[in-house]
């Protein structure tokens, strides 16, 4: 079958401030109330979708989510029109009107989790939008993660929907963030590694600190739902103190591509075992590559997020690392992702850095703000006929020239009781569908 990886990034809404909103978070509670330019900020999600567009990878492009959730508002007892909500809550509740102004739906690697025909019984692409019960403000995203892939996605033929998952930590998910797979190309099936936090057994390990995210009980959910081959899953525990340290998901501390992971020693509890079982379910060598605590401290890799780069196969077959450029200020990281491309046990060749330092303010790295999709070529086409997502020279500039007309250089928390600010924000999301020829995807699009 001939198939690829599609990286769907999402692209950075009008709103983007620091909440302070996200608990274990680390970055995003050291920022918290800070000034956010969200102009750079999109602009840096668009540089990076347009690199690996240059360097012939297919990119696609989600849409973020209406902020701010006027109707959330009202469901929270604020009565009357939008900015009549928005002046109560700013006046009575403003951490709520922090939630409700969060553009958190950039990083669509929590909007879902996505398994590939290839890996399904039924051959179809299978989509489950993340239910994100864990932080209110990511809470509020499922309805509209949902209607936007069903709308990208629509071909019924090639995909098929779930909804997400009953809202309650008992089915925590985060989506694909939480999610990793291996093969030995992307067209072949793989194998899909279902990272979890917590479970429903009461004597399991847990986090003592922070939120465990992810369910077991959600990951064997979706398993299921998906139709995912005998054989080819695996359910591993995310370590309880890696959680507890700030990594909030897997992919904070692990990244894979086709036959490659690599992880930091302190992302789960015997790693040993766990490479062992990986090693069983797969009938191709796999590479690891595992950074010890010696090499990089935990702190480190927290503080880098070296392990949420992008580790990606160029189609020469070469396989690259979009770091975050703070890795190149930090020695232990730059060290290490030195050290593996140097070591030619490994497919990796080369390093890239990637400045996307508003989004890494709230803890957001290049893999957060990408949705891996392996489609086939109908797929794909598929994908590409019914909208316009996938990013091109065309697409990217009409989008930088979009960024630059509608979107603000500062905000800070008293700014969201502004009332052009809701007003700026849904001009640019109306404008945007018209670019995306998405049609109407906002509420206020059909009043
Ligand atoms: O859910 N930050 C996000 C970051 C998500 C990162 N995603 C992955 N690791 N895949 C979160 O913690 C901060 C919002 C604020 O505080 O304003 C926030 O939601």
């Amino acid at each position: 079958m001939n198939a690829f990886e599609v990286n769907f990034d999402g692209l950075v809404g009008p709103t983007h401030n620091y909440g302070g909103l996200a608990v274990g978070n680390v970055a995003a509670a050291e920022n918290a109330l800070t000034s956010s330019n969200p102009r750079e900020a999109a602009l840096q999600g668009l540089a990076k979708m347009k690199r690996l567009f240059d360097l012939g990878i297919r990119q696609g492009v989600l849409p973020p989510q209406n902020r701010p959730a006027a109707d959330m508002l009202r469901k929270l007892g604020f009565a009357g029109d939008d900015l009549s909500v928005i002046s109560q809550a700013a006046a009575a509740a403003p951490i709520l009107l922090r939630a409700c102004y969060s553009a958190s739906s950039m990083w669509v690697a929590n909007a879902a989790t996505v398994s590939p025909g290839a890996d399904t019984d039924d051959a179809k692409v299978h989509l489950t939008p993340a239910n994100l019960p864990s932080q209110f403000h990511r809470s509020i995203e499922p309805p509209a993660t949902s209607a936007i892939l069903r709308k990208i996605f629509s071909e019924e033929r090639y995909f098929q929907h779930h909804d997400p998952l009953p809202a309650g930590l008992y089915f925590a998910d985060e989506g694909a963030a939480n999610h990793m797979r291996l093969c030995s190309d992307h067209a072949d099936t793989g194998l899909e590694i279902f990272v979890f936090g917590r479970s429903a057994d009461q004597a399991a390990p847990k986090p003592l600190k922070f939120p465990a995210r992810q369910s077991l009980e959600a990951c064997e959910a979706i398993a299921r739902l998906h139709k995912i081959k005998a054989g080819k899953k695996l359910f591993i525990q995310q370590s309880p103190a890696a959680i507890d340290a700030g990594a909030f998901h897997n992919d904070v501390l692990a990244v894979s591509n086709c036959n490659v992971l690599l992880y930091h020693e302190a992302a789960f509890d015997d790693w040993w075992e766990i490479e062992e079982k990986i090693a069983a379910a797969c009938d191709y060598p796999i590479q690891f590559i595992r950074a010890a605590e010696s090499e990089i401290p935990i702190a480190d890799a927290i503080n880098t997020y070296l392990f949420n780069s992008q580790l990606i196969s160029l189609p020469g077959g070469e396989m690259i690392v979009l770091a975050p450029v703070e890795c190149e200020d930090c020695d232990s990281a730059r060290t290490f992702l030195e050290r593996i491309v140097q070591d030619t046990t490994n497919p990796i060749t080369r390093i890239e850095y990637v400045n996307l330092r508003q989004s890494m303010k709230n803890g957001g790295g290049p893999a957060c703000l990408r949705l891996r999709v392996v489609l086939a070529k109908g797929e794909f086409e598929a994908v590409a006929r019914m909208s316009r997502v996938i990013l091109d020279q065309p697409l990217h500039d009409e989008l930088k020239a979009w960024i630059e007309k509608n979107y603000r250089e500062c905000i800070l928390p008293p700014d969201l009781a502004d009332p052009l600010l809701l007003r700026e924000s849904r001009t640019a999301l109306d404008e945007l569908t018209t670019i995306l020829s998405l049609g109407s995807i906002y509420d206020f699009q059909e009043a």
